[in-house]
């Protein structure tokens, strides 16, 4: 069976984001077929976008799995619908949890569903920092390295509220 590495971005800012990101890292290790290799920190970081938002907790996670991209989607969402995500019509609102799927081995997918890499991965401080923090020498789909991405993204107030406890 042909295993892919996936990365997985996590955000919350709702209904105790510490507890919501914690919780959703053991549910990633639950997934059929599919290995938590390690995950980054838990950070704290100010919201993009709206700022009439509390803060986020954020962090990212390195799977190796044999599920499709679309069997892998599936997990993700039905892991944020059972942590009370309800999908509202406000843009960049608050949310109990998100869970989105960044890299998924090198492939580029261009599905209705499904955009990978995501697209704003490359701009946002409290994905490029953990993912950096698990994986420092990750080349992007394209042939990016993401140190060159890194140095064009200030460190936006990110913080580090819990240090990994995967030993790496
Ligand atoms: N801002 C931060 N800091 N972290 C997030 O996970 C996050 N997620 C979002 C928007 C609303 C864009 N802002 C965010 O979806």
């Amino acid at each position: 069976m042909v295993r892919h590495s996936v990365y997985v971005g996590l955000g919350s800012n709702q209904a105790s984001p510490l507890v919501q990101i914690r919780q959703a890292l053991a549910a990633l290790g639950e997934i059929p077929n599919t290995l938590l290799v390690r995950h980054s920190s838990l950070y704290a970081s100010e919201p993009m976008g709206p700022q009439d938002q509390p803060d986020y907790v954020n962090a990212v996670a390195m799977l190796d799995t044999s599920l499709t991209p679309i069997a892998l989607l599936d997990e993700l969402q039905s892991i944020e619908n059972a942590q009370g995500r309800v999908r509202k019509n406000q843009r960049w609102g608050p949310r109990t949890l998100d869970l989105d799927m960044l890299l998924y081995g090198h492939q580029e997918i261009d599905l209705p569903r499904l955009t990978v890499p995501h697209y704003g991965m490359k701009e946002r401080a409290f994905v490029l920092y953990p993912l950096a923090e698990i994986s420092p020498d990750l080349v992007l789909p394209g042939g990016i390295p993401l140190k060159s991405v890194l140095q064009n993204c200030a460190k936006c107030g990110l913080e580090i509220v819990q240090s990994n406890d995967n030993g790496q």
